[in-house]
């Protein structure tokens, strides 16, 4: 008799929360920082970058995490946090990029930030580059265009792996890996705007991103044999618009430019489909040997984001919809945020057997959540978020993980994207927000900057205490 997987969330499952650096520090100047490609980019993705940085711009002082660490990881630690993920801003250990030296003054304060993390006896997650490429290797190399990158980012991962490899155990090398053909400068760093870049620019890009990315995994396997390392790329289920096959085909395409980059991850070698596509589209990339050898370092572990889920269509009349970074056409069947992201928890239990039946590989869901407007309201004589919306959103999703769980898939961890509010990746606002912790701070710059408990705040605390039997089906 064999006994099936138990629809329930294994023992020493980590439970928390994932943040990037530009969205969460601020301090953008400060002990010797250089700025990053962030710092220039006040509207998101959304409008084209500024020349430098701009009064306006709401990740130059973000929610000054970069100040407030322990008191905001003091409070992960009362919801009972395990794991904690949070990116290293590149341009705190190496201000311009292509020095031959780091930052002391910067490695510093990841040593402070780790120092309390320990103290609370939460494991950190580390993100190498989330979105912050020094402005400098944008200005100076196009980004990820130039093959340079590769070398600038393998000094930069020595020195991690050096200083913090004894207490970081868990790396992912590049948020999102596949946003790069959606949002160049952003995930990228690649300073020509998207629409001059030829596509054989930009899947070079791509492709030195995907050596660098395995050359630090072979650097860890190497040299560091407790470091695991993995990547990060968005997760987006896309389904049929209609049965019709030629709408089928499209998802599969649609799929191939997203999958692409995991299969390279943790198969070794680009898929057949992506060869097709490059020779079919006139795109030449230069692969030598040598990268050839370094791809295949395959990952330990796939984590992802997932917030929603698209349809597809052969059909060119029908609409885009909005979407994170990825448009596709919106589904029938599902409601949206108030960002017009649909809401679809089926989806990531999808997503994870997908992932789980192609690969093999432990995964790890490092973002996911709800950007939300939220009214700060007095209950009790305490100020706080009434968000049930969030906790809604959240519980049906954890519940459609317990179910992949309970078909077998290996998910190792949960870490809900911005545990505190923080300065939205897309349109750099502050209103929309997806914390557990509300924070002072307005569109147009102005708040205290305090911190307040929502009310999802004590439900993700229980979830955790309960390692999550709490969640209601
Ligand atoms: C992902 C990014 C994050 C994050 C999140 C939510 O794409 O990795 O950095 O911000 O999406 O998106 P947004 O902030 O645009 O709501």
């Amino acid at each position: 008799m064999i006994t099936p997987t138990p629809a329930s969330f294994p023992d020493g499952f980590l439970w928390g929360g994932a943040t990037a650096a530009n969205q969460i520090e601020g301090a953008y100047d400060q002990d010797g920082k250089g700025l990053s490609i962030q710092d220039v980019m006040p509207r998101g993705i959304v409008a084209p970058r500024t020349q430098g940085p701009t009064p306006d711009n709401l990740k130059l002082e973000a929610i000054d995490f970069y100040h407030r660490y322990a008191e905001d990881i003091a409070l992960f630690a009362e919801m009972g946090f395990s794991v904690f993920r949070f990116s290293i801003a590149w341009s705190r250990i190496f201000p311009n990029g292509d020095e031959e030296t780091p930052n002391e003054a910067g490695l510093a304060f990841y040593d402070r930030v780790l120092d309390e993390l320990e103290k609370h006896g939460i494991e950190p997650l580390v993100t190498i580059s989330h979105y912050e490429t020094p402005l400098h290797l944008a200005e100076t190399y196009d980004g990820w265009v130039s093959r340079e990158m590769i070398g600038f980012y393998e000094r930069y991962v020595r020195v991690l792996f050096e200083r913090y490899g004894h207490r970081v155990k868990r790396w992912l090398t590049f948020n999102e890996i596949n946003s790069v053909l959606h949002a160049p400068l952003m995930s990228g760093g690649i300073n020509t705007p998207k629409d001059d870049l030829a596509p054989s620019a930009l899947f070079q890009a791509a492709h030195h991103e995907l050596v660098a990315s395995a050359l630090a995994t072979r650097i860890a396997h190497e040299t560091y044999p407790d470091i695991q390392v993995g990547c990060m790329v968005i997760s987006m289920p896309i389904y049929p618009l209609t049965p019709d096959p030629a709408d089928v085909l499209a998802v599969m395409h649609a799929d191939h430019a997203n999958l692409m980059f995991s299969d390279v991850h943790t198969r070794g070698t680009y898929p057949g489909y992506a060869l097709r596509y490059f020779r079919e589209h006139g795109i030449e990339l230069d692969v030598t040997d040598a990268d050839r050898e370094i791809l295949a370092n395959t990952v330990d572990f796939v984590s992802f984001s997932y917030y929603m889920s698209l349809c597809e269509t052969a059909d060119p009349t029908k609409a885009a919809g909005e979407g994170n970074l990825m448009g596709g056409v919106p589904n029938p069947h599902l409601p949206a945020s108030e960002w017009g992201w649909q809401i679809d928890p089926v989806g990531l239990r999808v997503v994870l057997n997908q992932f789980w039946d192609r690969w093999g590989k432990p995964l790890f869901i490092v973002e996911n959540g709800l950007g939300a407007k939220d009214e700060l309201v007095e209950v009790d004589g305490v100020r706080t978020v009434v968000d049930d919306y969030r906790i809604t959103y959240l519980n049906d999703h954890l519940v459609q993980v317990r179910e992949a769980i309970a078909d077998g898939v290996d998910v190792r961890g949960y870490t809900s994207w911005g545990p505190i509010d923080l300065v939205s990746a897309s349109t750099a606002q502050m209103s929309k927000r997806y914390g557990f912790i509300y924070v002072d701070r307005n569109d147009d710059g102005t708040g205290t900057l305090a911190r307040y408990r929502k009310k999802s705040f004590a439900w993700y605390a229980e979830v955790i205490g309960t390692n999550g039997a709490s969640l209601v089906p």
